[in-house]
């Protein structure tokens, strides 16, 4: 397993993005309930435009290979956690499993308990990104997402999914659960993309 860590955090001038407060603690914000994990029906399934459809079990999830990556939390709600490290999967890892096709361009992410959440495939495929089943040295907890979440550090935190379940390459951009009540489309921080 590798010990190397890769730092991710902003360097900008500014640490914070626009209205954003910096809170020590760690506030659980979701929309319904918590999906219990149950390892022998856990599944994970890349879908839609790509190669190869793929379906993981959670022991060939876990099987894959791990990266730890430093970052910042930025929720739209106006609150920012520095300093996270993220155990997990590298979302280039997943990606090379089902090869997106050349007309994908957009991500649905889907999560178990049924909360989606869209985003471009380039936004996804960055090397800040990854299935995270640790954060700073512990599993998650239930409340944060256990046993995989993803994180998506240079776009508001709703972009990344607890109980993530899978993803679906598409053509066009579609809403996800918040998108279709308003959030942004895109959501990037630094250019305060909150809402339409
Ligand atoms: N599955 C799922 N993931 C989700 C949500 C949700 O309702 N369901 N809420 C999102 C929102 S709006 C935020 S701000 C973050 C909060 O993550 P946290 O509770 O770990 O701080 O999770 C995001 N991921
Ligand atoms: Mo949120």
């Amino acid at each position: 397993m590798s010990t190397e860590i890769l730092d991710m955090r902003t360097r900008d001038k500014a640490r914070v993005p626009p209205d954003q407060a910096v809170t020590k603690g760690w506030p659980i914000l979701h929309a319904g309930l918590i999906p219990r994990f149950d390892p022998a029906k856990w599944r994970f399934k890349l879908l839609g435009l790509v190669e190869r459809e793929v379906t993981l079990n959670w022991t060939e999830f876990d099987a894959l290979p791990k990266t730890t990556i430093l970052s910042d939390i930025h929720c739209v709600t106006g609150w920012s956690k520095l300093d996270n490290e993220w155990w997990g999967v590298p979302i280039q890892a997943v990606l090379e499993l089902a090869r997106p096709k050349a007309e994908a361009t957009h991500v649905m992410v889907h999560a178990h308990g049924g909360y989606t959440t869209n985003l471009p495939l380039a936004e996804l495929d960055q090397t800040d990104v990854l299935l995270a089943q640790r954060h700073n040295g512990e599993p998650l907890t239930p409340e944060h997402g256990y046993p995989l979440r993803l994180v998506v550090p240079k776009l508001y935190f709703w972009k990344s999914a607890k109980w993530v379940s899978g993803l679906e390459f598409m053509t066009q951009d579609q809403p996800g659960f918040w998108e279709v009540r308003g959030y942004h489309m895109h959501g990037d921080p630094w250019r305060s993309e909150r809402y339409w």
